[in-house]
């Protein structure tokens, strides 16, 4: 199997062990990839959903064992939890059959530019203040999730497209909360204040890649809804990546029963090789049309 070549790969919230995980796109992915460095930027499992009930399908354990494989294959593969996983923090320093457990990393990119590595809960500060709060949102957010499920299904077999009413909740929730809004410039400014040059993170299931005045952000998004992952090419092109983009078969085998939102990336694939490795792209400002 020929596989997509990456210098690295970031992705975050999958939330194993939650009923939304689409985990048999997230095991095609990485099937998919090759890459030196793997960063798994947190809330990967969801031991919050583990706590009240135990749900681990055999896709779940696919995609651990997708990324034991890539262990094997030499990838360095580092674990930076989030609040989801954050059991696994009191690991921070430790090595779990090749998986690097930090609480936060700074990654130096091919052309020398150095991000910093969080899942970006510490910067969330509703997250960090009442857990209770956010426990609740959690698991009112999973109901909204199997409504959505409940109602595109009725949607698909009426002929009518994808819609994403846990999206469209969640914007209008969180246009009323600023702290969301707010997310992304703590994050900023908190990475500029240790001099780095960009950051990447998840936590917020909104997939972004912004380049400001030389600055970059990136979020991962999510496997719940976006299927995305931010990848640093082998000449050191940053983008942000939709799984149909690189596993159009493999993943849309496993979409019929759950459909994805009709968007794609905006980031053309196969990225463009040639370019020399200190062109940034233009990053797509996805807050434009979806503000937090
Ligand atoms: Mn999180």
């Amino acid at each position: 199997m020929k596989r997509n070549k990456f210098r690295t790969v970031f992705i975050s919230d999958a939330h194993l062990g939650s009923r939304g995980c689409k985990a048999k796109v997230l095991a095609a992915f990485l099937k998919s990839i090759d890459t030196r460095t793997l960063y798994l930027v947190g809330d990967i499992v969801d031991f919050w959903r583990l706590e009240s009930r135990s749900y681990w399908p055999a896709a779940h354990n696919e995609v651990v064992r997708h990324i034991l494989k890539l262990v094997k294959r030499g990838t360095r593969v580092v674990f930076v939890p989030g609040n989801h996983d954050e059991a696994v923090r009191a690991y921070v320093g430790m090595n779990f059959g090749g998986i690097e457990i930090q609480m936060q990393d700074v990654h130096r990119c091919l052309d020398g530019r150095r991000l910093l590595i969080t899942h970006g809960d510490q910067y969330d500060l509703v997250v960090r203040h009442s857990r209770l709060l956010s426990k609740i949102g959690s698991s009112a957010y999973e109901m909204l999730l199997r409504l959505n499920g409940a109602l595109n299904r009725y949607r698909q077999w009426r002929g009518k497209p994808y819609w994403s009413l846990a999206q469209y909740m969640k914007l209008k929730v969180k246009k009323a909360c600023t702290f969301i809004s707010n997310f992304e410039d703590t994050l900023i400014q908190e990475a500029k204040e240790k001099q780095l040059d960009g950051v990447v993170c998840g936590h917020i299931h909104h997939p972004s890649h912004v380049d400001e005045d030389g600055f970059t952000y990136l979020n991962c998004g999510d496997w719940i809804e976006n299927c995305t992952a931010v990848v640093e090419s082998e000449t050191g092109h940053l983008s942000l990546l939709h799984a149909t983009d690189l596993a159009p078969k493999i993943v849309e085998d496993h979409l019929e029963e759950e459909p994805l939102p009709s968007t794609r990336s905006p980031i053309p694939f196969p990225l463009p090789d040639r370019e020399p490795a200190a062109k940034v792209t233009v990053g797509t400002d996805t807050r434009l049309s979806h503000r937090n």
